[in-house]
Protein backbone atom coordinates (compact mmCIF):
# COMPACT_ATOMS: atom_id res chain seq x y z
CA UNK A 1 0.00 0.00 0.00
CA UNK A 2 1.46 3.96 -0.96
CA UNK A 3 2.23 5.77 1.35
CA UNK A 4 -0.17 8.16 -0.36
CA UNK A 5 -2.90 5.80 -0.30
CA UNK A 6 -2.49 4.86 3.27
CA UNK A 7 -2.94 8.97 3.90
CA UNK A 8 -6.01 9.05 1.94
CA UNK A 9 -7.55 6.26 4.05
CA UNK A 10 -6.54 7.69 7.43
CA UNK A 11 -7.44 11.17 6.16
CA UNK A 12 -10.85 9.47 4.95
CA UNK A 13 -11.16 7.99 8.26
CA UNK A 14 -10.43 10.99 10.68
CA UNK A 15 -12.89 13.36 8.37
CA UNK A 16 -15.69 11.24 9.12
CA UNK A 17 -14.81 10.78 12.75
CA UNK A 18 -14.54 14.93 12.94
CA UNK A 19 -17.86 15.06 10.94
CA UNK A 20 -19.55 12.70 13.70
CA UNK A 21 -18.16 15.94 16.05
CA UNK A 22 -19.91 18.48 13.81
CA UNK A 23 -16.33 19.47 12.75
CA UNK A 24 -15.04 19.60 8.92
CA UNK A 25 -11.63 18.42 8.27
CA UNK A 26 -11.16 20.64 5.37
CA UNK A 27 -11.63 23.41 7.19
CA UNK A 28 -8.90 22.69 9.50
CA UNK A 29 -6.54 21.58 6.32
CA UNK A 30 -6.85 25.13 4.93
CA UNK A 31 -5.96 26.38 7.66
CA UNK A 32 -2.77 24.49 8.48
CA UNK A 33 -1.84 25.45 4.60
CA UNK A 34 -1.65 29.18 5.94
CA UNK A 35 0.25 28.34 8.21
CA UNK A 36 4.08 29.31 7.87
CA UNK A 37 7.13 30.17 9.89
CA UNK A 38 10.73 31.43 9.42
CA UNK A 39 13.79 29.39 9.18
CA UNK A 40 16.97 30.75 11.60
CA UNK A 41 19.91 31.61 8.90
CA UNK A 42 21.87 30.49 12.35
CA UNK A 43 20.18 27.12 12.56
CA UNK A 44 21.83 25.41 9.29
CA UNK A 45 24.75 24.38 10.66
CA UNK A 46 25.41 21.82 13.66
CA UNK A 47 24.48 23.95 16.89
CA UNK A 48 26.85 23.33 20.03
CA UNK A 49 27.32 23.79 23.61
CA UNK A 50 30.32 25.38 25.69
CA UNK A 51 31.68 21.38 26.31
CA UNK A 52 31.50 20.61 22.27
CA UNK A 53 29.83 20.92 18.82
CA UNK A 54 30.41 17.42 16.51
CA UNK A 55 29.41 19.07 13.16
CA UNK A 56 27.85 17.08 10.36
CA UNK A 57 28.58 16.35 7.05
CA UNK A 58 27.47 18.72 4.42
CA UNK A 59 27.28 21.98 6.85
CA UNK A 60 26.63 24.75 4.65
CA UNK A 61 29.59 27.35 4.67
CA UNK A 62 28.11 30.20 3.05
CA UNK A 63 24.80 32.64 2.90
CA UNK A 64 23.53 31.23 -0.44
CA UNK A 65 24.01 27.58 1.01
CA UNK A 66 22.39 28.02 4.11
CA UNK A 67 19.65 29.31 1.48
CA UNK A 68 19.61 26.25 -0.39
CA UNK A 69 18.92 24.29 2.76
CA UNK A 70 15.96 26.29 3.53
CA UNK A 71 14.84 26.04 0.79
CA UNK A 72 14.74 22.42 1.24
CA UNK A 73 12.69 22.74 4.33
CA UNK A 74 10.35 24.59 2.55
CA UNK A 75 9.92 22.56 -0.43
CA UNK A 76 8.77 19.79 1.81
CA UNK A 77 6.40 21.50 4.49
CA UNK A 78 5.13 24.03 2.09
CA UNK A 79 5.51 26.35 5.58
CA UNK A 80 8.90 27.95 5.42
CA UNK A 81 8.96 30.26 3.14
CA UNK A 82 11.12 33.21 5.11
CA UNK A 83 14.24 33.25 6.65
CA UNK A 84 15.65 35.35 9.50
CA UNK A 85 18.85 36.80 9.52
CA UNK A 86 21.22 36.96 12.23
CA UNK A 87 24.14 40.31 11.64
CA UNK A 88 27.01 40.59 11.49
CA UNK A 89 27.14 36.00 12.29
CA UNK A 90 25.24 35.95 8.48
CA UNK A 91 25.94 39.08 6.90
CA UNK A 92 25.45 39.38 3.50
CA UNK A 93 28.29 40.62 1.05
CA UNK A 94 26.22 41.58 -1.34
CA UNK A 95 22.88 42.39 0.01
CA UNK A 96 20.33 42.86 -3.09
CA UNK A 97 22.09 39.99 -5.01
CA UNK A 98 21.11 37.87 -1.73
CA UNK A 99 17.69 38.92 -2.40
CA UNK A 100 17.54 37.55 -5.46
CA UNK A 101 18.83 34.60 -5.03
CA UNK A 102 16.52 34.24 -2.18
CA UNK A 103 13.44 35.02 -4.69
CA UNK A 104 14.65 32.63 -7.53
CA UNK A 105 14.43 29.72 -4.63
CA UNK A 106 11.08 30.98 -3.68
CA UNK A 107 12.49 32.61 0.08
CA UNK A 108 11.58 35.67 1.33
CA UNK A 109 13.21 37.48 4.68
CA UNK A 110 11.34 37.88 8.19
CA UNK A 111 12.69 39.59 11.09
CA UNK A 112 16.53 40.61 11.30
CA UNK A 113 18.33 40.20 14.25
CA UNK A 114 21.22 42.12 15.57
CA UNK A 115 23.60 41.26 17.83
CA UNK A 116 25.35 43.17 20.65
CA UNK A 117 25.92 40.43 23.09
CA UNK A 118 29.13 39.75 20.87
CA UNK A 119 32.35 42.13 19.99
CA UNK A 120 33.39 41.93 16.42
CA UNK A 121 37.29 42.11 15.03
CA UNK A 122 38.01 45.69 15.24
CA UNK A 123 35.15 46.51 17.19
CA UNK A 124 36.42 50.23 19.02
CA UNK A 125 34.47 49.69 22.30
CA UNK A 126 33.40 46.67 23.82
CA UNK A 127 30.38 45.04 25.15
CA UNK A 128 31.52 43.14 27.90
CA UNK A 129 29.65 45.17 30.59
CA UNK A 130 26.69 45.92 28.42
CA UNK A 131 25.43 47.56 25.11
CA UNK A 132 22.33 49.75 25.70
CA UNK A 133 22.36 49.71 29.32
CA UNK A 134 26.46 50.32 28.82
CA UNK A 135 26.97 53.37 31.52
CA UNK A 136 29.43 54.90 28.91
CA UNK A 137 27.50 56.53 25.88
CA UNK A 138 29.88 55.64 23.32
CA UNK A 139 29.25 52.55 23.66
CA UNK A 140 25.87 52.49 23.85
CA UNK A 141 26.08 54.79 20.34
CA UNK A 142 28.12 52.39 19.04
CA UNK A 143 24.97 49.68 19.56
CA UNK A 144 22.88 52.13 18.07
CA UNK A 145 24.63 52.40 15.06
CA UNK A 146 24.93 48.54 14.65
CA UNK A 147 20.80 48.79 14.92
CA UNK A 148 20.56 51.26 11.99
CA UNK A 149 23.03 49.10 9.67
CA UNK A 150 20.84 46.02 10.66
CA UNK A 151 17.94 47.88 9.64
CA UNK A 152 19.51 48.88 6.96
CA UNK A 153 19.99 45.64 5.85
CA UNK A 154 16.75 44.24 6.13
CA UNK A 155 15.28 47.03 4.52
CA UNK A 156 17.33 45.75 1.27
CA UNK A 157 16.07 42.37 2.10
CA UNK A 158 12.63 43.44 2.13
CA UNK A 159 12.17 42.41 5.68
CA UNK A 160 9.81 44.38 8.05
CA UNK A 161 10.95 43.84 11.21
CA UNK A 162 13.74 43.78 13.70
CA UNK A 163 14.04 41.82 16.83
CA UNK A 164 16.15 43.23 19.89
CA UNK A 165 17.71 40.18 22.23
CA UNK A 166 20.17 42.31 24.49
CA UNK A 167 22.51 39.82 26.71
CA UNK A 168 23.10 43.24 28.85
CA UNK A 169 23.04 42.41 32.36
CA UNK A 170 25.24 41.52 35.39
CA UNK A 171 26.46 38.48 37.50
CA UNK A 172 26.12 40.13 40.93
CA UNK A 173 24.54 42.40 43.21
CA UNK A 174 25.90 46.14 42.84
CA UNK A 175 27.41 45.29 39.72
CA UNK A 176 24.36 46.94 37.70
CA UNK A 177 21.84 49.77 38.59
CA UNK A 178 19.03 47.75 38.02
CA UNK A 179 16.45 50.56 37.19
CA UNK A 180 18.96 53.11 35.61
CA UNK A 181 20.78 49.94 33.13
CA UNK A 182 16.78 49.86 32.12
CA UNK A 183 16.13 53.80 31.32
CA UNK A 184 19.16 53.43 29.63
CA UNK A 185 17.92 50.44 27.35
CA UNK A 186 14.81 52.20 26.83
CA UNK A 187 16.25 55.13 26.18
CA UNK A 188 18.18 53.82 23.13
CA UNK A 189 15.37 51.68 22.28
CA UNK A 190 13.59 55.12 21.72
CA UNK A 191 16.58 55.85 19.23
CA UNK A 192 16.13 52.55 17.17
CA UNK A 193 12.15 52.90 17.08
CA UNK A 194 12.70 56.52 15.61
CA UNK A 195 15.12 54.75 12.58
CA UNK A 196 12.49 52.05 12.05
CA UNK A 197 11.09 52.31 8.33
CA UNK A 198 7.67 52.79 7.31
CA UNK A 199 6.04 49.46 7.69
CA UNK A 200 8.59 48.14 10.03
CA UNK A 201 7.76 46.54 13.94
CA UNK A 202 10.28 46.55 17.05
CA UNK A 203 10.12 43.12 18.62
CA UNK A 204 12.17 43.38 22.03
CA UNK A 205 12.83 39.64 23.31
CA UNK A 206 13.29 38.98 27.00
CA UNK A 207 15.44 36.27 28.70
CA UNK A 208 15.75 35.75 32.58
CA UNK A 209 19.59 34.63 32.54
CA UNK A 210 22.92 33.93 30.45
CA UNK A 211 24.81 35.32 29.82
CA UNK A 212 24.09 37.13 32.69
CA UNK A 213 23.72 35.26 35.51
CA UNK A 214 22.67 37.83 38.40
CA UNK A 215 20.31 40.18 36.90
CA UNK A 216 19.40 40.58 32.90
CA UNK A 217 17.82 44.15 32.30
CA UNK A 218 15.17 42.95 29.71
CA UNK A 219 14.50 39.46 31.89
CA UNK A 220 10.98 38.92 32.20
CA UNK A 221 7.58 39.85 29.79
CA UNK A 222 7.10 42.19 32.28
CA UNK A 223 9.92 44.36 31.18
CA UNK A 224 9.75 43.24 27.52
CA UNK A 225 6.11 44.74 27.60
CA UNK A 226 6.83 48.14 29.54
CA UNK A 227 9.20 48.68 26.80
CA UNK A 228 7.05 47.73 24.20
CA UNK A 229 3.97 50.08 25.78
CA UNK A 230 6.60 53.26 26.34
CA UNK A 231 7.96 53.10 22.50
CA UNK A 232 4.79 53.00 20.75
CA UNK A 233 1.92 50.71 18.58
CA UNK A 234 5.16 49.38 16.44
CA UNK A 235 7.15 47.97 19.60
CA UNK A 236 6.06 44.45 20.37
CA UNK A 237 7.15 41.93 22.38
CA UNK A 238 8.77 38.63 21.00
CA UNK A 239 8.36 35.48 23.29
CA UNK A 240 11.38 32.92 22.92
CA UNK A 241 9.21 29.96 24.72
CA UNK A 242 12.99 28.84 26.49
CA UNK A 243 13.13 32.38 27.88
CA UNK A 244 11.51 31.27 30.74
CA UNK A 245 11.85 29.87 34.26
CA UNK A 246 10.77 26.04 35.36
CA UNK A 247 7.25 25.81 35.05
CA UNK A 248 6.55 28.82 33.72
CA UNK A 249 3.00 29.14 32.58
CA UNK A 250 4.00 30.42 28.70
CA UNK A 251 0.47 30.11 27.41
CA UNK A 252 -0.69 32.61 30.33
CA UNK A 253 2.42 35.28 28.99
CA UNK A 254 0.93 34.64 25.53
CA UNK A 255 -2.35 35.81 26.59
CA UNK A 256 -1.13 38.77 28.69
CA UNK A 257 0.54 39.98 25.28
CA UNK A 258 -2.49 39.65 23.03
CA UNK A 259 -4.42 41.17 25.66
CA UNK A 260 -2.03 43.99 25.81
CA UNK A 261 -2.18 43.78 21.59
CA UNK A 262 1.72 43.27 22.29
CA UNK A 263 2.54 40.15 21.25
CA UNK A 264 4.85 40.46 18.05
CA UNK A 265 5.69 37.10 17.71
CA UNK A 266 7.67 33.78 18.67
CA UNK A 267 11.18 32.13 18.31
CA UNK A 268 9.51 28.50 18.79
CA UNK A 269 11.82 25.63 20.74
CA UNK A 270 11.44 23.99 23.76
CA UNK A 271 13.52 23.01 26.70
CA UNK A 272 13.72 20.44 29.71
CA UNK A 273 15.86 23.27 32.10
CA UNK A 274 16.76 26.39 30.62
CA UNK A 275 17.58 27.86 27.17
CA UNK A 276 17.88 24.47 25.91
CA UNK A 277 16.94 25.33 22.36
CA UNK A 278 15.35 21.78 21.71
CA UNK A 279 13.18 20.54 18.92
CA UNK A 280 9.64 22.79 19.41
CA UNK A 281 7.53 20.39 20.98
CA UNK A 282 9.92 17.90 21.79
CA UNK A 283 9.36 18.16 25.70
CA UNK A 284 6.09 19.88 26.41
CA UNK A 285 3.61 19.21 22.97
CA UNK A 286 0.55 19.71 25.40
CA UNK A 287 2.34 23.23 26.45
CA UNK A 288 2.93 23.94 22.63
CA UNK A 289 -0.67 23.36 22.14
CA UNK A 290 -1.89 25.44 24.72
CA UNK A 291 0.01 28.59 23.42
CA UNK A 292 -1.71 27.93 19.84
CA UNK A 293 -4.67 27.69 21.39
CA UNK A 294 -4.36 31.27 23.07
CA UNK A 295 -3.60 31.95 19.18
CA UNK A 296 -6.41 30.47 17.89
CA UNK A 297 -8.55 31.98 19.97
CA UNK A 298 -7.32 35.56 19.41
CA UNK A 299 -7.65 34.47 15.54
CA UNK A 300 -10.81 34.15 15.24
CA UNK A 301 -11.76 36.96 17.44
CA UNK A 302 -9.34 38.80 15.16
CA UNK A 303 -7.87 40.57 17.99
CA UNK A 304 -6.77 43.56 16.85
CA UNK A 305 -3.04 44.30 16.03
CA UNK A 306 -2.57 40.55 15.81
CA UNK A 307 0.16 39.90 13.39
CA UNK A 308 2.83 37.52 15.25
CA UNK A 309 5.66 36.38 13.31
CA UNK A 310 6.28 32.86 13.51
CA UNK A 311 10.16 31.74 13.84
CA UNK A 312 11.96 28.96 14.92
CA UNK A 313 15.19 29.60 17.18
CA UNK A 314 16.93 26.28 17.49
CA UNK A 315 20.35 24.72 18.21
CA UNK A 316 20.91 21.14 16.69
CA UNK A 317 23.40 19.51 18.60
CA UNK A 318 23.11 16.16 17.96
CA UNK A 319 20.23 15.74 14.80
CA UNK A 320 20.81 16.62 11.19
CA UNK A 321 20.06 20.42 10.95
CA UNK A 322 17.44 20.21 8.22
CA UNK A 323 16.05 17.41 9.62
CA UNK A 324 15.40 19.16 13.03
CA UNK A 325 13.72 21.82 11.14
CA UNK A 326 11.30 19.66 9.25
CA UNK A 327 10.60 17.90 12.49
CA UNK A 328 10.15 21.19 13.94
CA UNK A 329 7.73 22.85 10.85
CA UNK A 330 5.80 19.93 11.57
CA UNK A 331 5.34 20.06 14.98
CA UNK A 332 4.42 23.66 14.73
CA UNK A 333 2.01 22.36 12.18
CA UNK A 334 0.15 19.40 13.82
CA UNK A 335 -0.01 22.09 17.55
CA UNK A 336 -2.06 24.67 14.96
CA UNK A 337 -4.51 21.48 13.63
CA UNK A 338 -4.99 20.62 16.82
CA UNK A 339 -5.32 23.78 18.09
CA UNK A 340 -8.01 23.99 15.75
CA UNK A 341 -9.87 21.47 16.74
CA UNK A 342 -11.17 22.63 19.92
CA UNK A 343 -14.75 22.83 20.43
CA UNK A 344 -14.83 26.51 20.95
CA UNK A 345 -18.87 27.07 22.20
CA UNK A 346 -18.69 24.08 23.97
CA UNK A 347 -15.43 25.11 25.89
CA UNK A 348 -16.73 28.89 26.13
CA UNK A 349 -20.02 27.09 27.39
CA UNK A 350 -18.23 25.11 30.17
CA UNK A 351 -16.31 28.08 31.31
CA UNK A 352 -19.44 29.84 31.43
CA UNK A 353 -21.17 27.12 33.27
CA UNK A 354 -18.08 26.29 35.94
CA UNK A 355 -18.13 23.11 34.39
CA UNK A 356 -14.66 22.14 34.86
CA UNK A 357 -13.86 19.14 34.06
CA UNK A 358 -15.75 19.48 30.77
CA UNK A 359 -13.72 22.65 29.82
CA UNK A 360 -10.66 20.43 30.35
CA UNK A 361 -11.58 17.71 28.29
CA UNK A 362 -12.86 20.29 25.27
CA UNK A 363 -8.85 20.95 25.49
CA UNK A 364 -7.98 17.14 25.91
CA UNK A 365 -10.34 15.62 23.40
CA UNK A 366 -8.56 18.30 20.73
CA UNK A 367 -5.16 17.86 21.41
CA UNK A 368 -5.67 13.98 21.57
CA UNK A 369 -6.82 13.95 18.03
CA UNK A 370 -4.43 12.48 16.11
CA UNK A 371 -4.39 15.52 13.62
CA UNK A 372 -1.58 14.16 11.57
CA UNK A 373 -3.45 13.10 8.42
CA UNK A 374 -4.52 16.84 8.68
CA UNK A 375 -1.47 18.17 8.41
CA UNK A 376 -0.15 15.92 5.57
CA UNK A 377 -2.79 16.78 3.90
CA UNK A 378 -1.92 20.10 3.66
CA UNK A 379 1.21 19.53 2.39
CA UNK A 380 0.14 17.38 -0.36
CA UNK A 381 -2.38 20.10 -1.02
CA UNK A 382 0.90 22.42 -1.14
CA UNK A 383 3.18 20.24 -3.34
CA UNK A 384 4.99 19.19 -0.08
CA UNK A 385 5.80 16.21 1.38
CA UNK A 386 3.17 13.89 3.41
CA UNK A 387 6.42 13.02 5.25
CA UNK A 388 8.88 15.65 5.06
CA UNK A 389 12.31 13.81 7.48
CA UNK A 390 11.56 10.12 5.48
CA UNK A 391 11.17 12.54 1.44
CA UNK A 392 14.43 14.13 2.68
CA UNK A 393 16.07 11.07 3.87
CA UNK A 394 14.88 9.28 0.58
CA UNK A 395 15.96 12.30 -1.76
CA UNK A 396 20.10 11.63 -0.70
CA UNK A 397 20.04 15.62 -0.56
CA UNK A 398 22.50 15.59 2.51
CA UNK A 399 24.87 12.95 1.19
CA UNK A 400 24.69 15.02 -2.13
CA UNK A 401 26.01 18.64 -0.38
CA UNK A 402 28.50 16.39 2.09
CA UNK A 403 30.27 15.28 -1.53
CA UNK A 404 29.89 18.75 -2.85
CA UNK A 405 30.67 21.01 0.17
CA UNK A 406 33.49 18.98 1.87
CA UNK A 407 35.52 20.25 -0.82
CA UNK A 408 36.76 23.88 -0.39
CA UNK A 409 35.06 25.54 -4.08
CA UNK A 410 31.93 27.29 -3.95
CA UNK A 411 28.79 25.26 -5.19
CA UNK A 412 25.73 26.78 -6.58
CA UNK A 413 22.38 26.25 -4.05
CA UNK A 414 21.39 22.28 -4.60
CA UNK A 415 18.30 21.49 -5.57
CA UNK A 416 16.50 18.76 -3.78
C1 LIG B 1 19.17 34.44 22.81
C2 LIG B 1 18.46 34.12 21.51
C3 LIG B 1 18.20 35.32 20.64
C4 LIG B 1 19.16 35.17 19.49
C5 LIG B 1 20.07 34.11 19.90
C6 LIG B 1 20.61 33.31 18.78
O1 LIG B 1 19.26 33.30 23.60
O2 LIG B 1 17.30 33.41 21.77
O3 LIG B 1 16.96 35.26 20.04
O4 LIG B 1 19.72 36.32 19.09
O5 LIG B 1 19.33 33.30 20.76
MN1 LIG C 1 15.53 33.70 20.59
Amino acid sequence: MTALRNHERDYDALAERLARRGQRADTVVQAVGRFAVAVPSWALGTGGTRFGRFPGPGEPRTLAEKLADVAVVHRLTGAAPRVSLHIPWDEPDDVPALRALAAELGLGFDAVNSNTFQDQPGQPLSYKLGSFSHPDAAVRRQALEHHRHVIEVGQVLGADAITVWLADGSNYPGQMSLRQSFDRVLDCLRDVYAALPAGWRLFTEHKPYEPAFYATVVQDWGSSLLLAQALGERAQCLVDLGHHLPNTNIELVVARLLGAGKLGGFHFNDSKYGDDDLTAGSIKPYGLFLIFHELVLAERERLAGFRPAYMIDQSHNIKDPIEDLLQTVDQLQLAYAKAQLVDHAALTEYQESGDVLLAERALKDAFETDARPLVAEARRRAGAALDPVLAFRASGYRARVAAQRSGGGYVPPQSL
